[in-house]
């Protein structure tokens, strides 16, 4: 009753609407500090540095630059890291399409094309892809458009686009590696029959619920950008965890095979799985065989089969 009647307030009232509010602050502060600090649900940062190794290893990343990957069709590989471009020069000819992929080696960097609609954030652990088609000869500059440290300023680039390629130097063109005489894929058979028909089956085609078909669903490992990398990861390192083929799941464990297998003889059944069973026709253009050193570099990546799951995963193929 007689809080309604006028007079003087209680000395404290307007402290208590302070002391509400500072603990309000208080509390607010505290759960971002732990979402920040651990919770559930941060931002990744090892499984994410993990995938900047697993990137930069990869066949595109290893030597960044130009491939011609068809006729007026160009692909470009670009590390960003600081404070530079890698490659920091680049030539590509007038009327192609240049697909562009970007990833980062350390922080968050920015590529920009100056002048042009080809600007794109590169996150490490990330590719970033866009195409263009340049109509006129120009000399353009790329830049950095993300501050990503002291030398940001420094990290130039430059972007000429030519009436006429210059004469590739042989490793820019994707034809440069060694291509694997058929005996590769013919050995590989061999490969299949002793180590593998007797899950997948001879004819590669699987048995519905225990072990999934190799008909179709390789080509779609070397269809995607770095499926080609995922595929040998399968070989080397196993893969468990539930996985969807050719509309059916499993949920099996495929063996590794790095300790068995020499990397001749898994760079030939892998020839042979991406050739046989009609999936050679479903191949990309520009695939080309498997060899030994490839392997032999993947094996530095050393896995779990439960991260090569992981890996496929990101390839959306079916999970
Ligand atoms: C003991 C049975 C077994 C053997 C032997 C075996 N695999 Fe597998 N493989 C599996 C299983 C099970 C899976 C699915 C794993 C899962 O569910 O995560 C699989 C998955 C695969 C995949 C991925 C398929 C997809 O759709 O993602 C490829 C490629 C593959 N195996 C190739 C081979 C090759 C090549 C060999 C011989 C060197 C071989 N496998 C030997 C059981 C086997
Ligand atoms: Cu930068």
């Amino acid at each position: 009753m007689s809080e309604n009647l006028p007079g003087p307030k209680p000395p404290n009232y307007e402290l208590r609407w302070v002391i509400i509010g500072v603990f309000g602050l208080a509390i607010l502060l505290g759960l971002s500090i732990w979402r920040l600090m651990g919770a559930p649900g941060r931002i990744p940062t090892t499984p994410q540095e993990a995938s900047i190794q697993h990137i930069l290893a990869s066949p595109m990343f290893k030597h960044p630059g130009v491939v011609k990957v068809g006729p007026h069709h160009y692909r470009v590989a670009v590390v960003a890291r600081q404070f530079q471009f890698d490659p920091a020069k680049i030539v590509v000819p007038v009327n192609a399409r240049i697909d562009f992929y970007v990833t980062s080696a350390d922080v968050i960097h920015g590529f920009e094309l100056q002048g042009t609609d080809v600007n794109v954030e590169s996150f490490p652990g990330y590719v970033a892809h866009v195409f263009a088609v340049f109509r006129t000869p120009h000399k353009y500059l790329t830049v950095c458009d993300q501050y990503c440290g002291i030398g940001h300023q420094n990290m130039i680039g430059e972007f000429d686009v030519v009436a006429h390629m210059p004469p590739a130097h042989p490793a820019q063109t994707a034809g440069a590696m060694p291509t694997a005489p058929a005996a590769f894929a013919q050995a590989g058979k061999t490969v299949y029959a002793a180590h593998c028909a007797a899950c997948h089956q001879a004819n590669g085609a699987g048995l519905a619920g225990a072990f999934p078909p190799l008909v179709k669903s390789v080509p779609g490992y070397t269809a995607r950008v770095f499926g080609r990398t995922v595929l040998a990861d399968v070989l080397l390192y196993g893969l468990k965890g539930k996985i969807v083929a050719d509309g059916k799941s499993y949920n099996g464990v495929m063996p590794a095979w790095g300790g068995q297998l020499s990397d001749r003889q898994i760079a030939e059944v892998l020839d042979y799985v991406t050739t046989a069973w009609g999936n050679g026709q479903a191949e990309p253009s520009e695939f080309k065989p498997y060899q030994p050193p490839e392997i032999k570099a993947e094996r530095a990546t050393t896995m779990t089969a439960q991260e090569v799951w992981q890996a496929r995963a990101k390839l959306s193929l079916g999970h």
